[in-house]
Formats: C-alpha cells, structure tokens, sequence
C-alpha cells in the first residue's frame, strides 16, 4: 500500500512551501495528507481501476494534488518535491520534529546557519549560535536543547496511534491469504502501549514455507534483515520493523504468551512456573518432558494457578502476585464506553458540525458526546467568549430535539489561566452540562505553581473534568512539572474527574498515573478530544492506557448511561 509514503510526501512537500512561505497550498496538501491516510483502500489499486478521477473522489484530494498521487505512483517521485530537496540540503522532516521549531524558524536555521539535521543544530545550540537568529533567544534555545534530548531518548519508536492501524492491516493480509490458522499482532502492540519499537506478528500454520514466502511479497517493504524458515524480519515500507513467526497450531497459545511480553512479565512468569515444578518456554508448560499446556494462553495462566492477566496488564507491575492472590481487578473492557466528554467542533478547531460529530458518534455505538470547543483565551482556534457558548448551546437545545436515541451534552474546554482562573464567567460555567478545564500556555512553571494552578481551577464548583492533566504529547514533549499526588489528591477532594485523553498523541493520563487515580478513588472520563468525525477510533488507545492503568468500568464514569454520568459530576451550587 503507498497510502502512507504518499501521505508522508506531501506533507513534506507542505513543510517546504510553508518554508517558502507560500499561504492556502500547504493547507491543502496536508488535508489531502489527512484523507488518503484515513481512506481504508489501497491508493494504487483505486488508481488503477478509477484513474485520477478515483483519486479525486478521496476527502481533501482535488485535481493538482491527485496529480501529484499519480506522478508518485507512476515514477516513485514528485518533481517539485526533488527539487525543492535539491535547493535546500536541510532534512526538515527531522529538524522540524523538534518541538516549537517550526517551517520558518528551519528556514531561519538553514539560511543564516547552514544547518542540515539534528546533530548540527544541536552543536549550533550548544556552542551559542542559535540564540543569535532574529526571533530565537536564549529561552528559545534552551527549549530546543531540551527537544532535540527528548527526540534522542525516544529515537526510533512510533506511537501506538501510528503502529496499530498498521499492525491490523498486516493481521488483514494474513487472514485474507488462507494459509494461516491463526494471526496476532503480538509484542508492545498486543499490550497497548504508548510507544512501539518494532511489531511482531505472530502466524501459526502447517505450512511456513508458503507462509513466509508469503509475507515477502505482501508485505511491501524496504529491506530483508533475515528470512528462515520460521522467522523474518523486515524494514516495511510504513517506516518500521516488522518481525514475522510461524508456529503450530497447537503450541501457538505458548508462543503467544512468549511473544506478548513483556519481557519483564514474563522471566516473572518463568520463575513461578519453576517454583511449581515447571519449565516455561515458547513452546509450552511441560513438566519434565511432559507437555501440560500449550494450546491457549488461558491454558497456561490456568496450569500456573493464574486468572488469564489481559495483555495491557503484563508489565510486571504486580499482576503475577495479585493473580496469585486472587485479587487482580478485571478491567474495563473496549466494548464498555457510552459516551464522550470531549469532542470539538467546527465552531473553534475541529472540522465537522456539531451534528455530524452526534450523527458519527451514534454510529460508533455511542449514546451521548459532550460538545467541548476551546474558549477566548485560544484565539488561534477562534475560541468562544461567554456569548458564543450560549449560542451553541441554544443550537445544542435544537439539535436535541432532532436527533432521537442520543444525546448531546453542552460543554467546554475551558482555559486555565496562569493563577488558576478560567477565561469563562462562572455564570455561564453554570449553564453548561460538562465542563472541562485545561493548561494549554505557560507551560514553564515550577512544580509548586503549576499544582496550585491547577488546583485552584479544580476547587471551583462548575468544574467538572480536568483535561489532558500533565500535558504530555508522546514522542514529542513532556509533561510539564506537577505533583501528580497533589492533583489527585485534590480531584479526590473536589470531586473533580480526571481525563484518560484518548488521542494517541496525549495518551494523558499515562498507565502509572491512572493506576494512581484508581487506588485513590477518583473517577476518570475517557475522551476521544476527537477534531473531526473519524477520530472516534481514537477511543480504543484510551481504553488500552486504562487497562493498563488497571482502572474498572466503575472507575470511568463514561461507562455509565447518560443520566448516571451527569449524575457522578460535581453538583454545582443553586
Ligand atoms: P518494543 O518492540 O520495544 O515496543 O517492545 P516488545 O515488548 O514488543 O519487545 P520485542 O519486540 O523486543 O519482543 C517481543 C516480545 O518477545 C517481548 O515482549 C517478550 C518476548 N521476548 C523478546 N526477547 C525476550 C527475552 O530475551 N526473554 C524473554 N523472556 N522474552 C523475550
Ligand atoms: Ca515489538
Ligand atoms: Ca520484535
Ligand atoms: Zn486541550
């Protein structure tokens, strides 16, 4: 599939016609970008049936773009795209990664510096050059320091919100081949965590010859770093390691457990089955040579004394132990959720109505969807002052009356300033069903003033939810500084929900802290912070982080109906 490699070239051909500070185009490509990522066929294929006129009818793509599809897909190139890399010997894919530097400071970088990647801005930086460049500073590069460190620690790991979809699809073309009994993205994607190094697929067949050779023709990739008889792995052509392994059907609940991982969990795992008198491997539980189960990973969990520990809880976080003990939590499942407490709209930066986000969120078997758009302090969303939100909540009102067997709840995601007020009168807060408070400024504060910050925000009566808590963007930027104890402490106090934001670049709260939500008795929401109608999907990573987390689907309070998740909310004064 080139969707991806097309995807990727132009929004690199956007990076370099915002370096040149072309205006609308850009825009446009990475719409289009958007579109042919979320379009679920093979771009090549519709292209070959359709022509450009198939390529046309993808969300976003119009004429000079599906134009651009076609010149990629013919010659595995895009003339504009080569020679803007010919004129500018900058690999701004890698330099704009950094976070805060965006296309016209990379142009800044390249025309006064002549830097080319990461190692030489990061020298620049460090030797005092940066902080010379018109719009730069000495704060400014120091941030970037802090950035390129961050991109140096997580290098060569994609969020699970890029390695899933991908990871399904591969499940898809080994389902669809018929050679394969079974097939299970194992690993870090199995577990849900938030970064992934490699994905491992794990195949069980009769035949893993066909099988392999297969997957050496289905898988597009870039590079064979070894192909036997039962493993192979490869450089795929999305961007990353895919290892393959073929096992027998009636050891693949063995091979299963082994390739789930982690590895923590499982040298844990081992040690158990030694103390009883076992020896536990990729190929089954045996007791001396013989074999006591291999066939299911239930199996084993059950020949070891264990409740089955789901996948996301095998951290060697203490699952073995509380298994042992009987006392493992059941955690909440993906079918669980009802509704969602924080979608935007096009009324600030999403891009649907507020009808179309109800209408897609009843299709994703949702009963109800708070209506969460940013307010006056964001103005580069064109965020809502008090007069606006009353409007769209009259429109809400109206809307209500249409839509039958689904509710849609008047909210906000309202801006914490910097002393802990909100940029929305309490009388209006009072008016709305939901309301959500966030940190999107002034990230850079001690400890001590971003939890007071904070607090302050959660102790006001109307507050209902605390967005995104710490602020984190995976792979990208980490949380700001804040006693997280304190805060939950404070939620548990206030009564105040704490989020489990679902987008993948969020994930936010994280497993660790969301573990520590649950043993304080909080209660947390999982939300979509879904921008347009698609990212309902999204819901899915939430869940996996609050599996993870251990949270049940007591502790969510968006698994309940409508009347009983209003119902767990903060009673506001009369
Ligand atoms: P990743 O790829 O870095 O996101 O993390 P994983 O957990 O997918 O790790 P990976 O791909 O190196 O290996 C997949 C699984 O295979 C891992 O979770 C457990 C198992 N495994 C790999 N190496 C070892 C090992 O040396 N000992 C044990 N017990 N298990 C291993
Ligand atoms: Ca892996
Ligand atoms: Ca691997
Ligand atoms: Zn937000």
């Amino acid at each position: 599939m080139k969707n991806r490699e097309i995807a990727r070239v132009l929004r690199l051909l956007a990076l370099y016609l915002r370096m040149d500070g072309v205006s609308f185009k850009p825009q446009a490509l990475e719409r289009a970008a958007d579109g042919i990522e979320a379009f679920s066929g093979d771009i090549g294929v519709l292209y070959g049936k359709e022509g450009i006129k198939g390529l046309e009818a993808i969300p976003g793509v119009g004429r000079g773009i599906a134009q651009k599809a076609e010149e990629y897909l013919a010659a595995g190139r895009v003339k504009d795209l080569e020679d803007y890399k010919q004129k500018i010997g900058m690999d701004v894919e890698e330099i704009t990664r950094v976070e805060g530097i965006g296309p016209k400071m990379a142009k800044e970088l390249w025309v006064k510096l002549k830097i080319k990647n990461l190692k030489e801005l990061e020298a620049a930086a460090r030797a005092g050059k940066v902080r010379a460049l018109p719009g730069f500073g000495e704060k400014k590069e120091s941030n970037i320091l802090d950035g390129i460190a961050f991109l140096n620690r997580s290098r060569g790991r994609l969020s699970l919100g890029v390695a899933y979809p991908f990871a399904k699809e591969c499940e898809r073309i080994f389902k669809e081949s018929g050679l394969v009994d079974n097939v299970v993205a194992a690993g870090s994607v199995r577990r849900m965590k938030e970064t992934i190094g490699d994905v491992d697929l794990l195949v069980s067949s009769n035949n893993p010859k066909a099988v392999m050779e297969f997957a050496l023709q289905s898988i597009p990739h870039e590079k064979v770093w070894g192909a036997g008889e039962t493993k192979t792995s490869m450089r795929s052509a999305w961007g990353f390691d895919i290892d393959i392994r073929v096992v027998k059907k009636d050891a693949f609940g063995a091979a299963l457990q082994y390739f789930t991982g982690s590895k923590e969990h499982n040298v844990k795992l081992r040690a158990r089955a030694m103390q009883l008198g076992y020896k536990l491997s990729e190929y089954g539980l045996f007791r001396g040579e013989k074999l006591i189960a291999s066939r299911t990973e239930e199996d084993i969990y059950r020949a070891l004394g264990l409740r089955y520990i789901e996948p996301e809880m095998r951290e060697d976080a203490g699952e073995i132990e509380a298994a042992a003990q009987g006392v493992l939590p059941a955690p909440i499942g993906y079918g669980d959720l009802r509704g969602d407490l924080q979608t935007q709209t096009d009324w600030t930066d999403g891009e649907d109505s507020i009808e179309t986000m109800a209408l897609e969120a009843k299709k994703a078997g949702l009963e109800y969807i708070a209506i969460t758009d940013h307010t006056q302090d964001l103005a580069m969303t064109r965020g809502s002052d008090e007069k606006r939100l009353l409007r769209q909540m009259a429109e809400i009102d109206t809307l209500n009356k249409k839509i039958s067997g689904f509710r849609v709840l008047k909210g906000a995601e309202v801006n914490i300033r910097k002393d802990g007020s909100l940029d929305i009168q309490d009388e209006v807060l009072a008016q709305l069903d939901v309301v959500g408070v966030s940190v999107h400024s002034l990230f850079r504060m001690t400890s001590k003033d971003m939890t007071e910050r904070i607090s302050r925000a959660m102790r006001n009566p109307f507050v209902d939810i605390l967005f995104h808590p710490t602020g984190r963007l995976v792979l990208k930027r980490d949380a700001y500084q804040v006693d997280m104890a304190e805060i939950i402490r404070v939620a548990k106090e206030t009564g105040t929900i704490l989020e489990i934001n679902a987008f993948p670049e969020r994930l936010d709260l994280k497993d660790t802290h969301i573990r520590q939500a649950v043993d304080a008795g909080v209660k947390m929401a999982i939300d979509s912070d879904a921008h347009q109608k698609g990212h309902f999907e999204v819901l899915r990573y939430g869940i996996g982080q609050a599996k993870r987390g251990w949270a049940r689907k007591q502790d969510i309070i968006n698994t309940k109906d409508v009347a009983e998740c209003l119902a767990s909310l903060k009673k506001s004064p009369e």
